[in-house]
């Protein structure tokens, strides 16, 4: 159960959280079409909270909209400013963000017309993702039998509210036998990504991650690619197949949920040791410091929350 928090943000001002309600003839929940962000706010070293990347979310917010032509009715600027005046009227340290733009009611069918298009910013406290325990010894990952989706049937660049059909069709499946986490292969049957995260493979030393031709561009993705590069490590984005997954010596899934969560099987095949190894253990120690505001150098990345 998410627990509750005192407001959400909702079409320009703070409403109490159980009035935060929606008509049924919302067009976003008959046919999906809606664009959805999802952020973390950490608890700094110094006391203060910040928001990491909170720019970056909210660009990609609005290019998920551009991509599927929604046009929102606020500013970039706008929904920044909302974001931290949520979290600060909820007195939250640490939270995951949730801006969702949905399409209102007005006709029915295919072509939502004149539809009013609603903005929403939740804020709820929501702890490691995968579990404590997978973020610290590993998680056990299986293939999934559903394909990621094909470039031309859905759009793979935007956080579209429907596209996550296939992401719960493909946990559902994995979880039911057994697994933690599924990952997903493209309509080509190279690895894409998983449910909600992107995937890392280490070989050799070597850094190696999916391209972005079909995933989403993740901002955790693109994080640990300066970390690793900063820290004199090569980073490769090119397309492997999952035999190259089976014999990485390490895996590991990033996102702003799962954060940075080791792999230690895949299909029944242990990877590497069986436990986080020493790159990954690396990047995911980089990775809590940056956000939590330990490492100066990346203060760029920061938006505390005052
Ligand atoms: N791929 C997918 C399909 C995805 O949903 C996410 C985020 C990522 C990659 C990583 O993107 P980024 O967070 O920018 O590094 N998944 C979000 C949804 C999780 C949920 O269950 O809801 C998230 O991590 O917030």
């Amino acid at each position: 159960m998410v627990a509750k928090a005192k407001y959400i943000w909702m079409d320009g001002k703070l409403i109490n959280w159980d009035e935060a309600k929606v008509h049924i003839l919302t067009h976003t929940l008959h046919y999906g079409l809606g664009v959805f962000e999802g952020i973390r706010c950490y608890a700094c070293a110094d006391g203060r909270s910040a928001v990491f990347r909170l720019k970056d979310h909210i660009r990609r917010l609005f290019d998920s909209a551009k991509i599927v032509m929604m046009g929102l009715p606020y500013t970039q600027e706008e929904i920044y400013n909302a974001t931290l005046e949520t979290l600060k009227a909820n007195g939250q340290k640490e939270a995951y963000i949730r801006p969702l733009a949905f399409i209102g009611e007005g006709v029915m069918g295919l072509h939502p017309q004149d539809n009013p298009i609603h903005v929403a910013i939740v804020t709820w406290e929501w702890g490691a993702y995968l579990g404590e325990e997978g973020l610290k010894n590993g998680i056990r990952v299986k293939v999934s039998s559903f394909n990621r989706h094909y470039v031309n049937a859905m759009m793979t660049k935007a956080k579209v509210v429907g596209n996550y059909v296939n992401s719960i069709l493909a946990k559902l499946e994995v979880t039911k036998a057994g697994y933690d986490e599924a990952i997903m292969l493209d309509t080509e049957g190279y690895v894409s990504e998983a449910t909600g995260e992107n995937l890392f493979i280490v070989r050799d030393g070597v850094l190696k991650t999916t391209p972005l031709t079909s995933v989403l561009p993740g901002i955790t993705r693109d994080s640990l690619i300066t970390l690793a590069k900063d820290n004199n490590y090569a980073v490769i984005e090119e397309r492997f197949t999952r035999d190259e997954l089976y014999i990485a010596d390490e895996a590991f899934f990033c996102g702003t949920a799962a954060e940075v969560t080791p792999i230690r099987e895949v299909d029944d095949r242990q990877i590497g040791v069986g436990k986080p190894g020493p790159i990954t253990r690396k990047m995911q120690s980089l990775y809590f410091d940056v956000v939590r505001g330990k490492v100066e150098k990346y203060y760029h990345w920061l938006d505390f929350v005052e």
